[in-house]
């Protein structure tokens, strides 16, 4: 799974975002938006493993850079 996938669809998009970060957002624990694994889900999660992830995809799909932007 890669980092920044939270639904484990085998895509870094939106619903990671939306469906797995933000409402485990500010919260403690091994959570599925904890992404860097450190037990806690906050604002590095998003940008340094979701959004890099994103703009890592986004050579072949150019939209997935937008979702960091937002
Ligand atoms: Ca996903
Ligand atoms: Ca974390």
């Amino acid at each position: 799974m890669a980092a920044g996938d939270g639904d484990a669809n085998g895509q870094v998009n939106i619903g990671d975002k939306t469906d797995v970060w933000s409402p485990d957002a500010t919260t403690n624990g091994y959570l599925e938006g904890d992404y860097n694994l450190n037990g806690e889900v906050n604002n590095p999660d998003k940008n340094d493993y979701y959004c890099r992830t994103s703009v890592r995809n986004a050579r072949y799909r150019i939209k997935k850079v937008s979702i960091c932007r937002k």
